[in-house]
């Protein structure tokens, strides 16, 4: 049967009713979540390949993080710096995979916004055929001069313009806010064309899933301890115990948490002292994850402070993440604040 085309909205058709919404809108965002699309559609087309030809195992090389790096990851990286550093919309970048400031090659024109990503997050998960994802996110240009500066990376997440993600799964799909409530796209690979799928994202107030990685519960502080035992108790009248759910790969918990409600945590924990924050970087993880979130209506903190409040001091610093339903992050705050 022909679906009549008036009743399907591609990401484009999207991007230019947003804009007609937006009188002063440039075109600049428009251009960004473009490359957005076009990029991922080359990363899903890859990640889709990867059972199939040798480009699965590591490069043999470490990233900034001391991980070993997937063949993927490189991939995504190269096809996400070369879909943005020409169109004059950016002034930097700045990537899980990549030490410094990436900054756009002189022969380009320069923009007035910033990028920070993570290219292939979860990826140690690729072998095992796990959900894995691509993280965005957009921030105004705020120093003076042309070039971009860390600066200009460096800023609280309550500042962000756009934050997103894409998810390489059963079916690849692209989630994303500008401020303006939270949108979801489904690939159509047919066509190439990612389709409207969720008009408006909401995350219940409260669910009935947590989800963490219970290996390091006697790493965490006692406060978040108490919670998971909270979470875990029999008590059929406060709805417990929650179902646990967890597959370490950030994007598909995250999703998971924001369509069905609960609650991810990726506390401190002691077993690391070279990662006493956590393992979950702020800039390209947590920051667009809690945009996000709170646009759908939930919470996002660092076990004390809203993550959007929390002013970054340098590109790959880590947080404690606490993300999902407004009601269960609470009661993980307050946890903390009775017990530490
Ligand atoms: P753990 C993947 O490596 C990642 O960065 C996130 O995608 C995921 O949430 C987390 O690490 C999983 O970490 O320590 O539970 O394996």
């Amino acid at each position: 049967m022909h679906v009549r085309t008036s009743n399907v909205v591609t990401i484009e058709r999207h991007i230019l009713d947003q804009e007609r919404q937006n009188p002063e809108a440039t075109g600049q965002f428009s251009r960004l979540l473009y490359q957005i699309a076009y990029a991922s559609k080359v990363i899903n087309r890859e990640v889709r390949r990867a059972g199939l030809i040798d480009i699965l195992g590591g490069t043999g090389d470490t990233n900034v993080q001391g991980e070993a790096v997937q063949k993927l990851d490189i991939i995504a990286q190269e096809t996400i710096n070369d879909a943005f550093d020409h169109i004059g919309v950016l002034c930097c970048m700045t990537s899980e995979e990549v030490d410094d400031i990436i900054s756009i090659p002189p022969q380009f024109d320069l923009g007035k916004y910033t990028l920070a990503f993570d290219p292939l997050d979860g990826s140690s998960n690729i072998a095992a055929n796990v959900n894995i994802g691509t993280i965005f996110s957009v921030h105004r240009k705020i120093t003076t001069g042309r070039e971009g500066k860390e600066e200009d990376l460096l800023q609280k997440g309550r500042g962000q313009v756009m934050a997103g993600y894409v998810m390489y799964g059963s079916s690849t799909m692209m989630v994303y806010t500008t401020g303006k409530g939270v949108y979801g796209f489904t690939l159509e690979p047919s066509i190439g064309e990612f389709l409207l799928s969720h008009p408006d994202i909401r995350i219940p107030q409260r669910g009935s899933i947590f989800s963490c990685n219970m290996g390091n519960y006697r790493f965490w502080s006692e406060g978040v301890r108490k919670y998971v035992d909270d979470l875990t108790a029999v008590d059929a009248e406060r709805g417990r115990p929650y179902s646990s759910r967890y597959i370490g790969s950030l994007v598909a918990d995250f999703h998971r948490t924001l369509l069905y409600g609960g609650i991810f945590m990726y506390p401190m924990d002691y077993k690391d002292p070279k990662k006493p924050k956590g393992k979950l970087r702020m800039l390209y993880e947590a920051s667009p994850m809690a945009m996000i979130t709170e646009q759908a209506g939930g919470l996002a903190t660092n076990g004390r402070d809203n993550i959007l409040d929390v002013q970054p001091k340098s590109l790959h610093e880590r947080t404690p993440l606490f993300i999902g339903s407004r009601e269960e992050v609470a009661e993980a705050g307050r946890y903390i604040e009775q017990y530490g």
